[in-house]
């Protein structure tokens, strides 16, 4: 008896220590965290990238002179077509310079930028107004 009471005391730990590590996992501190917690702390931590499918619009927001979402990936040869809007009373711009990309997006306007995902690799995309805090990176896969 007494081994067994034993038993179920370490399995029992084992189940609190489980859940206690399950609650505590650390969060990067570049993003990818776990939980809910990370929604409502916009900017505190950088989410998985967006994937950009072919063909499909997908948003991107320069807010607070920041882009929204900050990473993307696709695939090479991706049709990729951003809808850039600008909710800032300021004139931002997106430029894509390997790609020759750039434009200017007044405040309160939005976009439409199209391009073929290029070769595999990292890219900068930028406002060329704000480049130091407005930067952002397309990984092409
Ligand atoms: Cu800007």
């Amino acid at each position: 008896m007494p081994r067994r009471r034993l038993l179920l005391t370490v399995s029992s730990l084992v189940v609190v220590a489980l859940a206690v590590a399950g609650c505590t996992i650390p969060t990067t501190k570049d993003g990818g965290g776990y939980g809910p917690s990370n929604q409502t702390a916009r900017k505190a931590a950088q989410p998985a990238p967006v994937e950009l499918r072919s063909g499909a619009k997908q948003k991107l927001k320069s807010s607070e002179a920041s882009w929204e979402p900050a990473l993307y990936q696709t695939a090479t040869g991706a049709k990729v077509v951003l809808d850039i809007s600008n909710v800032d009373p300021t004139q931002h711009n997106f430029t894509l310079g390997d790609l020759e990309i750039s434009k200017n997006i007044p405040p309160d306007t939005s976009t439409l930028i199209r391009f073929t995902a290029p070769q595999p690799g990292r890219y900068r995309f930028y406002c060329k107004y704000h480049q130091q805090e407005m930067q952002g990176w397309l990984t092409v896969k």
